[in-house]
């Protein structure tokens, strides 16, 4: 007899905003994988001590290695070649769709975790479900307790919660007229750019009972490309004449246009003073090459930063994490020559994103070990 064959695990939840970028990804690219709850044993015994912190997902490979973090995770499968890449071939569309990554993933948390915390007395029977499932009474309610105070340092406050909504609204309206045109934000298959978007859309926004209903009822399109992020393999049934392709020529599809110019409008000057705060620490405190950005792993913010969300003051924490995600768009821009490099930026500042590739900086975020390093060039 064989040995069972030991399948690729990965550990998650179904309410996991990055459960589901991760999730999605397997899905769509027809990897076969098997889904364990935090409450597993070997999440508990094994896969939190190993990281030093209760952190999903988590991928445990068929050879035994764990990875922790969507985009390392995500990159793992493309590094040995998926069914059908994510990262565009070109370099505008590649940079603009690690921008659009951030978006979904960073600035949208604002979004996600309001619609979420903001009307638990419309959804508390179905988070408490979801919660529970996951990881029983005793830490669902520990977990539920302690969401809502990280509201604040997200910029979700009294005063900006009618602007989120508003933003929401926008985003569903931008996306649902693109979405009439092509089944995914750059072409017939979806990039890490629908990824990215995907992780607050999906277990959130496109799940959570208040936001969801917002979404079915004000922009089916936008419903149906969850549905299709989370189907196996392409699911574009709606566009029959569509090919698995980006849209030729490196071009940003005019229809895309309207959410990009939404985007930059909803993440600036937010994200221009997160940036200029990472670089005052890094002249004042100098680390050594390849330290951890943080004294422990759990701890993802390094201070306060004192900005607007649509003209509205807020104070927010400083991820490091966000210049892993951009730093792929500043390698990208950087292997070019230099007209191609100024086509780019060039096509990126039409739209107004230019400001979201941090060039010009001599250190960055590189992720070893599962956690987060300075390192400097
Ligand atoms: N950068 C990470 C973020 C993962 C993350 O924040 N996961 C959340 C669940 S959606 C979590 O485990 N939070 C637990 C905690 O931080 O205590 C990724 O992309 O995988």
């Amino acid at each position: 007899m064989s040995d069972p064959v030991t399948p690729l695990l990965l550990y998650g939840a179904p309410h996991s905003l990055y459960t589901g970028k991760a999730r999605c990804y397997l899905r769509n690219q027809g990897i076969a994988y098997v889904e364990r709850p935090t409450s597993h044993p070997d999440f508990v015994a094994r896969i939190a001590p190993k990281l030093g912190r209760a952190i999903i997902p988590v991928i445990e490979t068929p050879d035994g290695e764990i990875i922790q973090d969507t985009i390392d995770i995500i990159d793992h499968f493309e590094r040995a070649g998926s069914a059908w890449p994510v990262y565009p071939e070109t370099p505008l569309q590649r940079v603009l769709a690690i921008v659009i990554e951030y978006f979904g993933g960073q600035a949208m948390r604002k979004h996600a975790m309001h619609y979420r915390w903001s009307y638990l007395e419309q959804q508390r029977d179905f988070l408490w479900h979801a919660f529970v499932s996951g990881s029983g009474e005793a830490i669902a309610e520990k977990v539920m307790g302690r969401m809502n105070s990280y509201l604040p340092m997200l910029g979700v406050t009294d005063e900006t919660v009618a602007l989120i909504e508003r933003s929401f609204e926008t985003l569903l309206d931008t996306l649902d007229a693109h979405f009439a045109v092509m089944p995914y934000l750059l072409g017939g298959r979806p990039s890490i750019a629908d990824y990215g978007l995907i992780a607050p859309l999906f277990a959130h926004l496109g799940r959570d009972p208040v936001p969801a209903n917002l979404m079915k009822t004000r922009a089916p399109r936008v419903f149906r490309w969850v549905e299709r992020m989370t189907a196996p393999g392409l699911d574009t049934v709606d566009y029959p004449d569509v090919e698995p392709a980006f849209v030729a020529d490196d071009a940003i599809p005019p229809s895309l246009e309207p959410f990009l110019a939404y985007i930059a409008e909803d993440m600036f000057p937010e994200l221009d003073d997160k940036l200029a705060f990472f670089d005052a620490l890094i002249a004042e405190q100098r680390p050594d090459d390849g330290a951890p950005v943080a004294d422990r792993p759990h701890r993802r913010q390094l201070g306060a930063v004192n900005t607007h969300y649509r003209g509205v003051p807020i104070e927010v924490g400083a991820e490091p994490y966000l210049l892993y995600v951009l730093q792929r768009a500043v390698d990208t821009v950087q292997s070019l020559d230099s007209a191609e490099a100024r086509r780019v930026m060039d096509a990126l500042a039409r739209v107004g994103l230019e400001r979201a590739v941090p060039l010009g900086r001599d250190y960055r975020v590189a992720r070893e070990n599962n956690i987060e390093v300075w390192r400097f060039d």
